[in-house]
């Protein structure tokens, strides 16, 4: 679903949530949404729990997974404990995962939709920031600008060092760009060099972080990165984040 002027008539308090629009019905500031895609095990979900870990304590915040036929991302997110349970909410695509983010991103939108009003009913305070991780997809993937107001996207040394010369809106346009598993870069030979140079000629400006999970400073960067995403969103909405 695309959401277009029809609908913002027929629906004017649900898209009032929607990610064009900063705040909430009662006039809070909406949480950031930042999304995640890439290839099929490039990182996401490691990234996702780590992001977790890292911001947990300072911010609040929940996630979103997406997987075809399972719940296996946020399987993983329940039993490693990143969050507690009702912070993880799993939407069940049943179809190519980049429809659910780009195409018809209505049951994504209402997972959102609904963990922000949990939280804000439940007078635990407005969410800070959500996670929304993708299934994984090819290059051609991104999110609609109705779901999310930033996005990663997260590729990695193993699927090969051509990726980011091969370009594709995920490497050319998401607002950060994440070249996992750089450990591995010894084993299966990739040179991260001219990966870096092809990110820089696909991208100009846009960040890219190369990183390693196994690595001392792990999601760090990334962190850092999406803390700058959360201050300049926080500068840019002329609300109180309290009711
Ligand atoms: N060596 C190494 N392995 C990593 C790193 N990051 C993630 N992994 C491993 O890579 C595998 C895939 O990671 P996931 O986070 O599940 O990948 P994903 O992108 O979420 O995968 P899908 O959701 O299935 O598309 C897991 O075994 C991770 O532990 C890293 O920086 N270095
Ligand atoms: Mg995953």
């Amino acid at each position: 679903m695309h959401l277009d002027h029809e609908l913002d008539e027929m629906f004017p308090e649900r898209h009032t949530h929607g990610a064009a629009h900063p705040t909430r019905a009662d006039g809070t500031r909406r949480a950031l949404r930042v999304g995640l895609g890439g290839p099929v095990g490039s990182g996401k979900t490691a990234t996702v729990a780590a992001l977790c870990r890292a911001l947990r304590d300072t911010l609040s915040l929940a996630v979103v997974t997406n997987d075809i036929y399972t719940c296996e991302d946020a399987a993983f997110l329940l039993r490693e404990a990143v969050l507690p349970p009702e912070r993880i909410t799993a939407v069940e695509t049943g179809a190519c995962p980049h429809t659910a983010i780009r195409d018809d991103i209505s049951a994504n939108l209402e997972a959102v939709e609904d963990l922000e009003t949990a939280f804000s009913s439940e007078g635990v305070g407005p969410l800070d920031l959500i996670l929304v991780e993708s299934g994984g997809d090819n290059l051609t993937a991104t999110f609609s600008k109705g779901l999310i107001d930033a996005q990663i996207f997260v590729i990695d040394v193993a699927g090969g060092d051509d990726i980011p010369r091969k370009g594709g809106p995920g490497v050319t346009t998401a607002d950060l760009l994440v070249v996992n598993k750089t450990d591995l870069a010894p084993y299966v030979g990739s040179d991260l060099e001219g990966m870096a140079r092809d990110a820089k000629a696909q991208r100009g400006e846009l960040p890219v972080i190369f990183q390693s999970l196994r690595g001392e400073s792990g999601v760090g960067p990334v962190a850092d990165w999406v803390r700058a995403q959360l201050d300049a969103w926080r500068a840019a909405s002329p609300v109180s984040s309290a009711a």
